[in-house]
């Protein structure tokens, strides 16, 4: 085989593998080993976080899986297998099990860090090879709160639909349940202006390193967001601010909003929230008066039982200031993993085709199985989402194999406990990953696959910018693509090998005919535009097409032009405090560590800089449960327990313990995580549930 040209390479331009930033890098090969540098790029400006200093460790890491591993059954070690064998394996057992129970017999989980050609294949492999309805993927755990309240303002789901550099003309920003400084550090870079003109406000239920740099810090208690966006409407009208030709001009529903937010006065709300009515106040002078404002959504507000809502409100209050699709102004939800959007465009989710898609629009599905080759009604519906999907796993309703690509779920996944019970119950378990991950440490069968230096593929960043990953480097002996993965198993379940490319610009170019005509239109795009520094955020319905880097400056998505109020109430946590449970538990990240630190727990730097699980806790609070800083606690809920070190903060409210979701074993905040859904979007409360703190038992200690 001919050297790829990409390989005789010494440096190669490309992006970082972890959060959406995506932030330029060069991938540098010398005899020495490989190095990365950050790049200029305008979501980076030259800078990178340690994570993405550190990233190409692992590219060379002994802790690597190169050989493909089975379990002969439940109770065996996995041990090392030839492709072939794996290969045959897994698919004569899915065969077996689709025979036996049909196809929703077998199920798969795919992720919002695959590259949007590997999402795109993921998601046809699973309608067309198994014929399953049962896919879906980890963004339901991400941003699917923001995508649906999105869809239902402004009739388009694009987390950013402006370019991240546009934050830095603003002269105020307002960052709710984001912690920027540390999940995505270079991107302070933009809001620095607003923070050094007075104009950064933070909505945060902790002091993080982020709100330090607020010139304005709102401290709620978690999971009351929904009442602090209802006050900060009501005291939009009160002190004169609303936006009146705006509203009549580019929004629809504002009355029947208004009828409720009339009885949230900012004094009624801060007993509810803790924040004080003249912060709430001061909080709305500051984006009333701003020539240019951005508000900005993350997880710490989306990830709750009524998160849709919650979203929902806080857009309301944008279009009340007149913020969304005003040049220089908006809003936007910043997507959190390296393809978090393009991830949900291309049907990897249970209800959707590619294009951003709905599985059950019978125009939809006829486009996309003539793409395809296949017939429409052969095409299955949708299917769980993917708590739900989780929960279901081996009870006899639900699926009895499932293949993951790009998850650590038995980590991640809210109570997962319970979720690591439904793996075990399950008859077949297949994990491609890179590493021995925790989920792949449980599976019957591991495909050892390429990592993103060794491979092509795009990815669709935070500011709907797509984005060319090129392959930098071969990749060690013994692993393959997803691709070819995926490749591998349809042709032993009877599909013709050309239906799955293993190029990802073939990929590529069958999925740009799949989404044209789509929201998310694709067809526009070519790897040859992108090589050519292209900066095409889409929709790119054209090869002539420049892109759409600011999208509703005319008019929003919906077919009459408008932005539309949603009518929405506090309802509050669904697990509030109680005498057994007193404290708020919230969850979140630190800078070293990304999602279940499968990765970058294996990174020696960033593990030594943060090994361990820690809770965050006022000192107050501490003492009146008994535990000591730096000593470890146990934090219960009403579905397990996990073991955090202390760390004692005065600046944590008293009724609120934090902790980081990264660590395995006993160490996983998601023991404890309560997995209620929101009714619209099916994302669980990662943000807040009911606990109490005590001093750990010591032989229950990590070891
Ligand atoms: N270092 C690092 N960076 C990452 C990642 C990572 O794992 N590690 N993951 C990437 C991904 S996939 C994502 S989704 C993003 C997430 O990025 P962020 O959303 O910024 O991160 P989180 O820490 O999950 O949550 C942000 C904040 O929400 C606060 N919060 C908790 N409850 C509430 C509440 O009820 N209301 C409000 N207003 N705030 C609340 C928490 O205190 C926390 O500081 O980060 C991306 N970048
Ligand atoms: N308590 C709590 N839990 C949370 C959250 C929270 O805030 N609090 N946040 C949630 C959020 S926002 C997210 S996004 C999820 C993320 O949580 P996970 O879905 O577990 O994400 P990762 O830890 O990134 O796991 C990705 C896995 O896939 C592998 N991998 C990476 N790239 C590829 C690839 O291209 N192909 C294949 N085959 N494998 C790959 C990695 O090695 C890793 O093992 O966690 C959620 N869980
Ligand atoms: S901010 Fe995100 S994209 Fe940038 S270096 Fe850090 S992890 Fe990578
Ligand atoms: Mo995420």
């Amino acid at each position: 085989m001919p050297v790829p040209a990409a390989l005789t390479r010494t440096s190669t331009d490309t992006h970082c593998p972890y959060c959406a930033l995506q932030c330029g890098m060069e991938v540098r090969t010398a005899e020495a080993g490989v190095s990365v540098a950050p790049r200029e790029f305008p979501t980076n400006r030259g800078g990178m976080c340690q994570k993405g200093w550190t990233s190409a460790t692992l590219l060379t890491s002994a802790g690597r899986v190169t050989t493909p591993l089975l379990r002969e059954h439940r109770d065996a070690p996995l041990r090392p297998v030839s492709w072939d064998t794996a290969l045959d394996h897994v698919a004569s057992r899915l065969a077996e099990l689709r025979e036996q129970h049909g196809a929703d017999s077998v199920g798969v989980f795919g992720g919002g860090g695959l590259t949007n050609e590997k999402a795109y294949q993921l998601g046809k492999f699973a309608r067309v090879a198994l014929g399953t309805s049962q896919v879906d993927y980890n963004g339901r755990f991400c941003m699917s709160s923001a995508a649906a309240a999105g869809i239902k303002a402004f009739g388009m789901d694009r987390g950013m639909p402006f370019p991240v550099s546009d934050v830095a003309q603003a002269d105020a920003v307002l960052l709710i349940g984001a912690n920027v400084a540390e999940t995505m550090p270079p991107f302070m870079r933009h809001v620095l202006p607003a923070a050094r003109s007075g104009g950064l406000i933070v909505i945060d239920p902790r002091r993080t390193p982020t709100a330090e740099q607020a010139s304005l810090h709102l401290q709620p208690a978690p999971g009351t967001d929904l009442a602090l966006a209802l006050g900060m409407l009501h005291a939009v009208v009160a002190d004169g601010h609303l936006d009146h030709r705006y509203l009549a001009d580019r929004t629809s529903g504002f009355d029947q909003v208004w009828r409720i937010a009339a009885a949230w006065w900012p004094e009624r709300v801060e007993r509810v929230t803790g924040v004080a009515a003249a912060d709430q106040r001061a909080a709305v002078r500051l984006l009333a008066r701003a020539r240019n404002a951005y508000v900005l959504t993350a997880r710490g507000t989306e990830q709750h039982a009524s998160g849709v809502a919650t979203v929902s409100a806080w857009i309301n209050l944008c279009l009340a200031l007149g913020l969304p699709g005003r040049p220089g102004s908006g809003y936007g939800c910043l997507t959190g993993q390296g393809n978090g959007q393009g991830g949900r465009e291309h049907g990897q989710k249970a209800d959707q085709l590619p294009g951003y898609r709905k599985i059950d629009d019978p125009a939809a599905r006829a486009h996309v199985a003539g793409v395809w080759g296949v017939d429409p009604d052969s095409l299955p519906g949708p299917g769980r989402s993917a708590y739900e999907l989780l929960d279901a796993l081996g009870t006899g309703t639900g699926p009895r194999a499932l293949l993951v690509f790009g998850s650590n779920l038995v980590v991640s996944a809210p109570r997962a406990g319970h979720v690591a019970a439904r793996l075990d119950a399950l008859e077949l378990l297949v994990v491609a990953d890179f590493v021995l991950s925790e989920t792949a440490a449980a599976a019957d069968v591991v495909f050892p696959v390429t990592q993103w230096a060794e491979e092509d593929g795009t990815m669709t960043s935070l500011e709907g910018r797509v984005l060319l990953r090129q392959r930098a480097l071969s990749a060690p002996h013994g692993v393959r693509s997803d691709l070819e993965l995926l490749q591998g198993l349809a042709i032993r379940l009877g599909q013709p090998a050309q239906r799955f490319q293993t190029e990802a610009e073939e990929v590529f170019e069958e999925l740009r005919r799949a989404s044209a005509g789509g929201i998310a239109d694709y067809s526009g795009i070519s790897y040859d535009r992108l090589r050519a520094g292209e900066a095409l955020h889409w929709p790119v319905p054209g090869v002539d097409h420049p892109g759409t880097p600011r999208a509703f400056l005319d008019r929003f998505a919906h077919p009459d032009g408008l932005a539309r109020f949603q009518p929405v109430d506090h309802t509050g946590p669904a697990e509030p405090p109680d005498a057994e449970f007193p404290l708020y538990a919230t969850t979140g990240r630190v800078l070293q560590h990304y999602q279940s630190g499968a990765q970058t727990r294996r990174v020696p730097e960033l593990l030594a800089a943060q090994p361990e699980a820690f809770v965050e806790v006022h000192p107050d609070t501490a003492r009146r449960a008994g535990v000591h800083d730096g000593q470890w606690a146990a934090v219960t809920s009403r579905r397990g327990q996990v073991l955090a070190r202390v760390r004692c903060l005065p600046s944590m409210r008293l009724d609120t313990v934090f902790l980081p979701f990264h660590f395995p074993g006993s160490e996983r905040a998601n023991l404890i995580t309560n997995p209620a859904l929101d009714p619209t979007s099916r994302m669980p409360e990662f943000k807040v549930c009911a606990v109490r703190l005590a001093p750990a038992d010591a032989e229950a200690l990590p070891a």
